[in-house]
């Protein structure tokens, strides 16, 4: 399908929650599904831009989707231009803050808009924004909670052989700090000593904590520390990190550009891994790969791997994609990993399209 322009029709805008697989024990939250928002950009030339957005909590559809659904209406009728979209959609947000859902229901339009924009153009995403198609490096990030140290064994080794995949995530911040260490012993024993470990503790540290647990596991040669602190402590991080040997990892819970900027400035982190949701989108996706690029600076990303895998393409200092099949059930063709690779399918757009069996069977109402 080629088109040289689009015209904003309509979004379609549905909530459903997947089962999960295996659920999620965290500091975060305890969560057996996982919901999804799925967005639908209809243009008037007959293409749809697919997107979907994960925002932890059901409930938060109900406050998600009205927004959406009122940054869209200023767009009826005009063209499709992201980049001038993202910049208008957020001026309006001027008076009501640019973090939280504002910048989440940006973010949806916005990968929405650019799924669009290349299916029109007939490009998978990441030709359309002038990288080749390849594969992405990744690691499996889908269990090891804060569950049975005794089950850690086996669900690591079961991890690996999901795909070939050489970096696991493990989740920490067990009451005890032995229990920390045995469930880093139990995951090597199953995963193999080279493994790449990566270990997130969710914010759930205070910062005293943090320097004490941190410095017990800082001679594990452990990948990276993930978010030991709430996200905003920017002083505590850049503490930890003049601290710590081991690299720090932070940025999923930065809302927009503009403070992964200031986090970086603040020397608040070794690596960055913004989460698209929160980034911005595809725009704000781009803009934050060339800070970091200028920066030097190794980004991660953190769930939605299938337009992550496209946007890590033409990153210039793309690190590690984060695999989490979440949402494979309600995709037609979900993504496949080999040799702990995921292998971007030459499909245009973002390559997402929904099974909408599988939509009618997780529906929700908001
Ligand atoms: C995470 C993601 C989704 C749910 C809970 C925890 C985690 C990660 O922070 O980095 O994957
Ligand atoms: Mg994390």
């Amino acid at each position: 399908m080629r088109f040289g322009k689009l015209t904003f029709r309509s979004v379609d805008v549905r909530a459903v929650s997947v089962p999960l697989r295996r659920p999620v024990v965290s500091k975060v939250g305890l969560f057996e599904e996982w919901p999804v928002i799925l967005i639908d950009l209809h243009t008037e030339e007959g293409v749809t831009g697919r997107a979907y957005l994960e925002p932890y909590l059901k409930n938060a559809a109900r406050y998600l989707i009205p927004v959406i659904h009122d940054l869209a209406a200023a767009r009826i009728g005009k063209l499709v231009h992201p980049v001038d979209d993202f910049q208008a959609m957020h001026r309006s947000l001027n008076l009501v803050g640019y973090e939280g859902m504002s910048m989440i229901a940006v973010s949806g339009l916005d990968m929405a808009a650019w799924d669009a924009l290349a299916k029109a153009a007939d490009m998978p995403l990441a030709n359309y924004l002038g990288g080749s198609l390849g594969s992405v490096r990744a690691y499996n990030s889908n269990a090891l909670w804060l569950t049975d140290v005794g089950k850690l064994k086996d669900e690591a080794a079961a991890l690996v052989a999901e795909g070939g995949f050489k970096g696991l995530k493990l989740r920490l911040g067990r009451e005890r700090v032995a229990d920390d260490l045995l469930a880093i012993k139990a995951v090597r024993a199953g995963a193999g000593e080279e493994i790449k470990l990566m270990v997130d503790f969710n914010q759930g540290l205070s910062f005293g904590d943090a320097l004490h647990r941190c410095h017990a596991l800082d001679g594990e040669g452990l990948y990276w520390f993930e978010e030991p602190v709430t996200y905003s402590n920017l002083e505590g991080y850049s503490r930890l990190r003049d601290e710590l040997k081991t690299p720090l990892q932070l940025g999923e819970n930065f809302y927009g550009p503009r403070l992964l900027h200031q986090a970086l400035a603040a020397g608040a982190g070794d690596y960055v891994m913004p989460d698209l949701m929160r980034i911005g989108g595809v725009t704000g996706w781009m803009r934050a790969a060339a800070i970091c690029g200028a920066a030097g600076i190794e980004m991660s990303s953190h769930l939605y791997p299938e337009f992550s895998a496209h946007l890590l393409r033409v990153t210039e200092t793309a690190h590690w994609l984060e695999w989490q099949d979440w949402a494979d059930p309600i995709l037609k063709e979900p993504f496949r990993m080999r040799d702990g690779n995921l292998e971007i399918p030459d499909r245009p757009g973002a390559g997402i399209e929904w099974n909408e069996d599988a939509l009618k069977r997780w529906r929700y109402d908001a």
